[in-house]
């Protein structure tokens, strides 16, 4: 499908989206006489659970359910426009909340995005650049020294779990951690699955070896429904208090291991124009059938009015199974594909069901949003470069204004296969910083000083470079994302690589146009 068309089908699923909504309303107002009869009915008999009633409507202190994918796409839900992959429990909560459309990741890739996302601080503050701290991709096609940065997120960092925990919430991690060996000193009471790891040893079926929590999985049992499973005993030991929980899947990354048992559904299912890849929707089907099991168990157990569901991703989703289109690039670069994300947030009372925002917000605001849905303190000596959403969730405001957002990635991350989405062949990303303000977005790579100007209004597929036609605009964008790297003492690497080898580069670039050249015709002839 072209772009365009891809872009009219995107539109068409938010009305769909809204439409839905608007029929889901319409119901409820037809049933409301007999609502409020049974609830008049029920009212007599209640007395006696006033007080453990009366927690658990309380709009003030809600429980809170983050469900963050890995690597999961800015197209990957039914509501976004998926034709293969199907996640109607998702879909139904977007429709129940507030749909962002202009949602980023704070990084590319897992780690850094990760850190972000825990500290509320941008990379340059806490230091996790990528995933490791080795240089990746050809040294002789690196041109300059990486930045190593760390690894392991700063434990004296407060993140936002410590603000909940030290608020009075029960906190929990279910999933990837990625920033350390053990995220229980990072602010969490209970860990099943998270270590330093990106994943457990062998993939989604076990044995997981030493992963606490999953130490003696059963044979067959696919970890994303453990990790479902283990949110339902969670969130049913702790009904009557007030929790968080993190359940921050394994899913979607590599390997692209499927659910066995739905496989023969999607291999019988016809390919999606935009979406085909058969193990990638049962992966996604498992997470979504989970989500259909938390949300009966909070029905259940009367939670589903005092439980704020939020839904993101920690960067774009894996180019060799996956597409973002219109976006350009994927998982590892800094084009749209790589860091816009789906984002919602289901929050019974403030959150009007149906609603949308087109505002340009990015991961380090989820933590000042996650402390203000907690009424939990900042920190007092901490940089917290987000915002909170709230104002934007209640309706209050619709826009930050021309508030920038930043990126900095000074480190290599080496291609995969996807070569005609990203700036060149042989890496998702070389070093680099990108700001967005408004409409307009500026990217700015350390090796060659190229500079990337585009209007995403008017060209969300980043396809026509406005650098030189519109220098004003810039050395604005230019001069404010300089300000920013100096206000947070972000390193620029400099240092040219002893190990660079033009003539090496230029030859692996050539190759890999030959092995593209070849892909191309026998896609056509297939
Ligand atoms: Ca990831």
């Amino acid at each position: 499908m072209t772009r365009q068309g891809n872009l009219k089908q995107f539109a068409g699923s938010l009305w769909h989206v809204k439409r839905a909504t608007a029929v889901m309303v319409g119901v409820r107002s037809h049933r409301e006489p007999i609502l409020g009869f049974a609830i008049a009915c029920l009212a007599t008999f209640a007395f006696a659970n006033v007080t453990s009633a009366a927690k658990k409507t309380s709009a003030d202190r809600p429980n809170i359910l983050f469900i963050f994918l890995d690597d999961f796409g800015w197209r990957d839900t039914g509501y976004m426009g998926s034709d293969f992959y199907e996640t109607p429990n998702l879909d139904k909560l977007a429709a129940e909340g507030m749909i962002f459309t202009n949602a980023y990741s704070s990084a590319a890739n897992c780690a850094p995005a990760r850190a972000c996302l825990l500290s509320g601080q941008y990379t340059p503050r806490h230091e996790v650049y990528n995933v490791g701290t080795e240089a990746r991709g050809k040294a002789a096609h690196r041109k300059l020294l990486h930045i190593p940065g760390t690894k392991t997120l700063d434990p004296s960092i407060q993140t936002w779990a410590h603000r909940l925990q030290s608020a009075g919430y029960k906190t929990a991690t279910m999933g990837k951690w990625h920033l350390s060996d053990d995220p229980v000193p990072y602010g969490f009471d209970v860990n099943i699955g998270g270590t330093h790891s990106g994943g457990p040893p062998k993939g989604y079926y076990p044995p997981h070896g030493k992963v606490p929590g999953l130490e003696n999985a059963p044979k067959d049992e696919y970890v994303t429904d453990r990790l479902s499973s283990e949110a339902v005993k969670f969130i049913e030991s702790n009904q009557d208090q007030t929790w968080a929980l993190y359940l921050t899947h394994f899913a979607v990354h590599t390997p692209l291991d499927a659910k066995k048992e739905l496989v023969a559904k999607y291999e019988a299912k016809s390919p999606g124009k935009l979406h085909q890849h058969v193990a990638m929707a049962t992966m996604i089907q498992s997470v979504d059938d989970g989500v259909g099991r938390i949300q009966a168990e909070l029905d259940e157990l009367g939670l589903t009015d005092n439980t704020v569901i939020l839904f993101f991703s920690d960067n774009g989703g894996y180019g060799p199974a996956t597409d973002m289109d219109p976006l350009k690039g994927y998982k590892g670069t800094y084009y749209e594909g790589g860091i816009r994300e789906p984002f919602f947030v289901k929050w019974p009372g403030v959150v009007k069901a149906g609603s949308q925002s087109d505002e340009p917000i990015i991961g380090v605001d989820l933590y000042p949003t996650l402390c203000d849905i907690a009424g939990a303190d900042l920190p007092a000596d901490q940089p917290v470069d987000g915002t909170s959403l709230r104002p934007i969730l209640s309706g209050q405001q619709t826009t930050y204004g021309d508030r920038p957002l930043f990126w900095h990635f000074p480190a290599y991350l080496q291609s995969y296969q996807v070569w005609d989405e990203q700036r060149d062949p042989l890496f998702r990303s070389r070093p680099c910083s990108v700001i967005r303000v408004g409409d307009w977005k500026l990217h700015q790579y350390f090796e060659d000083n190229g500079l990337e100007l585009y209007n995403l209004r008017d060209d969300v597929g980043e396809t026509t470079n406005l650098a030189q036609s519109n220098p004003a605009k810039t050395q604005e964008l230019l001069t404010r994302l300089q300000q920013w790297r100096d206000s947070t003492n972000a390193p620029v690497p400099s240092q040219p690589n002893p190990e660079y080898d033009a003539d090496a580069e230029a030859k692996a670039i050539g190759a890999i146009g030959q092995k593209a050249k070849k892909g191309k015709k026998r896609r056509k002839a297939g």
